[in-house]
């Protein structure tokens, strides 16, 4: 087993290739060894619609060539028939041998039937090579899979004491260049952005993405001149009590049920996920934060080495008023990321409701 886990780390690299493209399916590599034991091809899958790991890594060679061979691959091969045929059947025509794979497929449809498939073809398959780091890996495609549901990953920039803005409201820049260069890097990970009408008329960010989701209960941005609105498909939730605005080319505009004069957070991501938003990258001040926390699935928070020492300034997340430290929402840390002199932090909720 061991002996698989360098191959395995560098299928994810492959894997990585297609980050960004892959959406709504996983991030998938592979590597093929000739029955020597020697690399002779490797593959990813670069974009949804395009040939899978597997597919990608065995065309570039001919059959003779992997015989007897091993194939190493980060999710368990497909059986089904999608917009590709089935791998497992490409692995068996080219008479692979072993198949080394990280984690088996959560899609319902595959779900151990690509094993299955290869098993009964007579090749051996060793399961679970570095497991815990390939569901990292696709973290979203399992949440999609299993839960149904939109990922939802939250990012903040503040200060050491946990504050993203002045009490004036001075905010421009908390981080440093390198770190905000990370943060855009970051949003291109996620199907969308989300953001909120206080951060486009605080800020005026142009934030620039494919899909942009905007949570403006009151309709109070201005749709023809704010930089949000230049660019990307564009959804506006507002309240469902007014009246509905006239959809543009890019902007479509969805009335939400409203619930103390916030728009419900429940509804917004249901409708995400019927529009196929796969995942969403939401960048907002703390109201916003503090609504979504408990929706959150992963928490990139940027902090700075600056103090503000200050009450009334505005804290990263908002509006939870817990009073006994025992009810606090709790994560678990992932990792932390030096953009010097900043720091990005990494962390996932423990407990969700
Ligand atoms: C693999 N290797 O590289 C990928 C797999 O829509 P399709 O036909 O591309 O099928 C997508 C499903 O196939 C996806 O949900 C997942 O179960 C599997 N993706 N499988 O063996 C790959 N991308
Ligand atoms: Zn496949």
């Amino acid at each position: 087993m061991k002996q698989y886990e360098t191959y395995m780390k560098e299928c994810f690299e492959l894997a990585l290739k297609g980050q960004g493209s892959t959406s709504p399916n996983p991030m998938v590599g592979c590597i093929v060894l000739n029955s020597r034991g020697e690399v002779i091809s490797k593959g990813f899958h670069a974009k949804c619609g395009g040939n899978h790991a597997e597919r990608d890594a065995l065309l570039k060679i001919d059959k003779n060539s992997a015989k007897e061979g091993t194939l190493i691959v980060n999710l368990e091969p497909c059986s089904h028939y999608g917009k590709t045929p089935p791998c497992a059947d490409l692995i068996i025509e080219y008479g692979i041998k072993k198949v080394v794979i990280a984690m088996r497929d959560v899609n319902p449809i595959v779900a151990g039937n690509g094993i299955k498939k290869l098993k009964d073809a007579g090749i051996e398959v060793v399961e679970g090579v570095l497991e815990k780091e390939a569901e990292k890996l696709n973290e979203v495609f399992i949440t999609n899979m299993k839960e149904e549901r939109t990922f939802v990953a939250l990012k903040t920039a503040s200060t050491l004491d946990g504050k993203v803005a002045t009490s004036t409201g001075s905010s421009k820049w908390i981080t440093s260049s390198g770190a905000r260069e990370e943060a855009r890097r970051l949003r291109t990970l996620y199907d969308a952005i989300l953001t909120s009408s206080s951060t486009i008329i605080a800020d005026n960010p142009t934030m620039e993405h494919k899909n942009k989701i905007i949570l403006d209960r009151e309709l109070k941005t201005d749709f023809e001149n704010a930089n949000i609105y230049k660019s990307g498909n564009i959804y506006v939730f507002y309240d469902k009590n007014l009246p509905q605005p006239k959809n543009t080319g890019r902007i479509s505009f969805i009335p939400c049920p409203v619930m103390n004069e916030r728009l419900d957070i429940k509804f917004i991501l249901k409708k995400l996920y019927e529009n196929k938003i796969m995942s969403v990258f939401a960048e907002a001040g703390g109201t916003l934060n503090g609504a979504m926390i408990n929706y959150a699935d992963k928490i990139y928070h940027f902090i700075a080495p600056k103090i503000i020492a200050d009450n009334s300034a505005k804290s990263a997340f908002d509006g939870k008023n817990i009073y006994d430290i025992n009810d606090s929402l709790n994560f678990r840390f992932d990792e932390m990321k030096v953009f010097s002199p900043d720091i990005l932090l990494t962390y996932y909720p423990i407990r969700k409701i």
